[in-house]
């Protein structure tokens, strides 16, 4: 363990003096700017250099005490890492708020204007990605020694707008200017290839791919609180082996010149918008692969440097794959062990997945990875055969039933081939984890009934609380210290001060100061003007059908219908906020966007709803304006499909901001409503267990439709062209599929969530009650640290230790 001596050696704190200079010389020697000449992002990019000056010595130390203890890694390998900005993260963590607030200040450069100018680095779609981002910070601040694999994604998220209430997508490019955090490693660069055939002799197999591209490494120092250790996230670029072809360039035919390069780096040009449903196309596979086997064989290196048994690999190191993406490292674990290390296949398979883990986050059947065999064959056909060789290695080596098995009906089941041929799976939260023992993995379960673990997700409190929330760290800081930052369960030193009317009165002014900033933004960004003392009613995350946006927004039709219809009632005042991307090919999620935007410009412009019922829907919704959002939210909507949210992660950071829930039984919903108090969450609708008793018995919407007049109502005004006169049939398709099928049981719970928005209304008037119920929810909500996530499976999964 680090002594707080050495930790300050490592991170000296830098005087005002050496910081104002080390800034003044990566202007001129970095970027090359005069002072006079600097532009906003000149001023950035110094101040970014200089802060990261300050990581590097931690960085290496942590890197050569991993190496000469020969600790045992951690490989996190991921397709999605949605990262947000660098700079404020770094700067708070090392606590140099206020110092450079005012050098920057003195540079006469505006100190909120210089972070805001770094674009998200927005390489992940959700949850998912953001999970990773969360673990990184993570795994560095508890002391765990741990390398991150992804892609550097030239192209990140695309960026949404509004057309006339439409979503419309433009290239996000998040590269065109310098980034300041990440260093290239061209010596740590593998050739991956593609395609191509397999030759044969005996038991030995040669693979001469027809395609082949490099993988270029580039390291970002992840340090974790107060840079007291550091590990790394290494991206992959695709680069071509040749850059150029010279012999069509002197023909005059430039594109076939230039077209290696053009192919070549296609395959890390872009991330894939969609957030759930896996399509089969080849450039995914392609990036899959690219990147696991850039991170296999940096991985393998790295032990063959300092070992020589590979059989020992296991002892050395986890590897955690996130979801299937990079689930085809466990026939190239196989691959690399046989035909470079001269292992025979049952001895390579056991090795690999020794080393091997697999993280489920969905049971949507339509969101499990399936490749196509010929594709698989086509693309990979060294790894097509070990997948079948595995596969056969599978059966014979326990009774499985027919239902078992990884290649069906000419596909590759990716699911079953990571679950195969990993030691761990875990789910997300306590009930995903039981319904995929119950359904997608049932059989695979009961022939490994060791096999499958739960790790409930966790938010970094770095990042979503003490970062995110200023007004509210202080509050904290000042009442009880400042150790809840890396070790959250502090926080239960609140509880007694819920009943405390001063500090409650503190607390809803932090919440009070927050809705004045995001008011203040959404004024403006959007030229619109929020009511701070209006109920903030949030749904933020991705447009998906099963998380029930449609539900929220019907909810919100509803209550214009009864407000007009009582307008004497005192009624609460709610504006309800929206924030999420459709994924491009979604149609039904892009049709609810211009379902929310078409209800919420009647509703706005309704004189009569003036102070009462309010509909946002700013675009682009990132990590930055999710740091915006969360702090700001008075109501927090947690409201999908009961057994459709692995977990979520956004009920989390906006409980623990002191929102409450309004939610389902659902995901991590559940563990939520445990910690915080049935008396401090709004629980409502069906459970699992009675969505799938409903669907088993044949479900007819149309029977709670007749049974819920104000659905019945918003149901015909929307079908009849209320909110789209200019379209009266827009809808026309969407309110035929409530009324007919119903998927995702909106119609079966409306009636439950629209009388639990009644009781909120009620709560939201006891204005002691619900600010006692707010600090109850950060009081409570410290389990739900990422810290815990990571300590849990370093515990249950990895065998792996920590430095904190
Ligand atoms: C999310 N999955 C879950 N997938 O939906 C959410 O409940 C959970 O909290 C979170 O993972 C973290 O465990 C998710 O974000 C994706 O976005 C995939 C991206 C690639 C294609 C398939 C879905």
């Amino acid at each position: 363990m680090l002594s707080e001596a050495k930790i300050q050696d490592l991170v000296p704190e830098p005087d005002a003096a050496a910081l104002r200079r080390s800034i003044e010389y990566h202007l001129k020697y970095t970027t090359g700017k005069d002072p006079s000449a600097a532009t906003l992002t000149d001023w950035r990019l110094a101040v970014s250099r200089a802060v990261r000056d300050l990581v590097i010595a931690p960085w290496f130390e942590t890197t050569q005490r991993v190496y000469t203890e020969d600790q045992k890694r951690v490989y996190y390998l991921s397709m999605e890492f949605l990262i947000g900005r660098l700079l404020e993260d770094a700067i708070l963590n090392l606590g140099l708020d206020d110092k450079l607030r005012s050098i920057v200040g003195n540079f006469d450069v505006d100190y909120a204007a210089l972070l805001t100018d770094e674009p998200d680095a927005a390489l992940g779609n959700g949850g998912l990605g953001r999970l990773a981002a969360c673990f990184m910070d993570s795994m560095s601040t508890v002391g765990l020694a741990a390398y991150g694999y992804g892609i550097r994604y030239n192209h990140g998220l695309f960026r949404q707008s509004f057309e006339n209430g439409w979503q419309a997508e433009e290239a996000e490019d998040w590269l065109r200017q310098t980034h300041p955090w990440e260093f290239e490693r061209p010596e740590a660069h593998y050739p991956i290839g593609f395609g191509g055939a397999v030759s044969v002799d005996g038991a030995k197999a040669t693979w001469t791919p027809a395609e082949t591209v490099l993988a270029v490494g580039y390291d970002t120092p992840v340090p974790g609180w107060r840079g007291r250790w550091s590990n790394t996230l290494r991206l992959w670029s695709a680069k071509p082996e040749r850059e150029f072809d010279l012999e069509p360039f002197n023909r005059g035919d430039y594109m076939a010149a230039a077209a290696p390069s053009v192919l070549a780096e296609t395959i890390s040009r872009v991330l894939y918008p969609d957030d759930t449903t896996a399509q089969g196309k080849e450039l995914r596979l392609k990036q899959e692969y690219f990147f696991t086997a850039a991170s296999l064989a940096d991985i393998v290196r790295r032990f063959l440097a300092h070992h020589d048994d590979v059989a020992k690999l296991p002892q050395s190191i986890a590897i955690q794959l996130n979801d299937t993406h990079p689930a085809i490292a466990c026939p190239e674990l196989v691959r690399l062990l046989m035909d470079h290390h001269g292992q025979p296949f049952e001895t390579a398979f056991e090795i690999a997945r020794g080393c091997l883990h697999y993280t489920n986050h969905t049971l949507m059947p339509e969101a499990l990875e399936r490749w196509p065999t010929d594709l698989m064959g086509r693309v990979l056909p060294r790894h097509m055969a070990l997948i079948e060789r595995i596969d056969d290695h599978h059966a014979k080596s326990v009774k499985r039933p027919e239902s078992v098995k990884i290649l069906d009906g000419g596909e590759v089941r990716m699911g079953d081939l990571a679950f195969i041929g990993a030691r761990r799976v875990n789910g997300v939260s306590a009930l995903h984890t039981e319904l995929m023992k119950q359904t997608v993995f049932k059989d695979l379960h009961e022939l490994h009934p060791e096999r499958v673990v739960n790790q409930t997700n966790g938010v970094t409190p770095r990042r979503w609380l003490y970062n995110c929330n200023p007004a509210l760290r202080s509050l904290l800081n000042d009442t009880i210290g400042e150790t809840w930052v890396t070790d959250l369960d502090r926080l239960e030193a609140l509880l007694p001060l819920a009943d405390d009317t001063a500090f409650r009165a503190r607390f809803a002014a932090a919440k009070d100061t927050n809705k004045r900033r995001l008011a203040d933004h959404l004024k403006h960004s959007m030229g619109i003007t929020l009511d701070p003392t209006a109920m903030f009613d949030i749904q933020i995350k991705r447009i998906h059908e099963y998380k029930r946006q449609l539900m929220n927004i019907l909810h919100a039709a509803a209550l214009w219908n009864a407000i007009r219809q009582n307008p004497e009632k005192n009624w609460a005042p709610r504006i309800k906020i929206f924030g999420g991307k459709a994924a491009p090919g979604y149609v039904m999620a892009k049709l609810a966007i211009k379902l929310i935007n078409d209800i919420g410009a009647t509703i706005n412009k309704d004189p009569a709803m003036a102070g009462r019922l309010q509909i946002v829907y700013p675009p682009n919704y990132n990590v930055s304006m999710a740091e915006l959002l969360i702090p700001a939210a008075d109501l927090s909507e947690q409201i999908s499909t009961a057994g459709m949210e692995a977990s979520g992660t956004g009920n989390m950071k906006l409980s623990v901001n002191g929102a409450l829930t309004v939610g389902t039984l659902d995901g991590a919903n559940i563990e939520i409503g445990e910690a915080v108090g049935s008396d401090n969450i709004f629980i409502f609708g069906l459970t699992a267990a009675e969505v799938a008793a409903t669907r088993a018995a044949g479900y007819d919407p149309a029977s709670h439709i007749a049974a819920e007049p104000r659905l019945a109502e918003i149901l015909e005004q929307i079908a009849s062209g209320a909110f789209s006169p200019d379209d009266p049939g827009r809808y026309t398709d969407l309110v035929t599929n409530l009324r007919e099928h119903d998927w995702f049981m909106v119609a079966a719970d409306f009636s439950s969530y629209w009388d639990i928005q009644s009781k909120i209304d009620e709560a939201w008037h006891d204005r002691d009650g619900w600010h006692r119920s707010a600090v109850l929810n950060t009081a409570r909500m410290g389990w739900f640290s990422s810290d815990r996530t990571i300590r849990g499976y370093a515990r249950d999964i990895w065998n792996a230790g920590t430095a904190y």
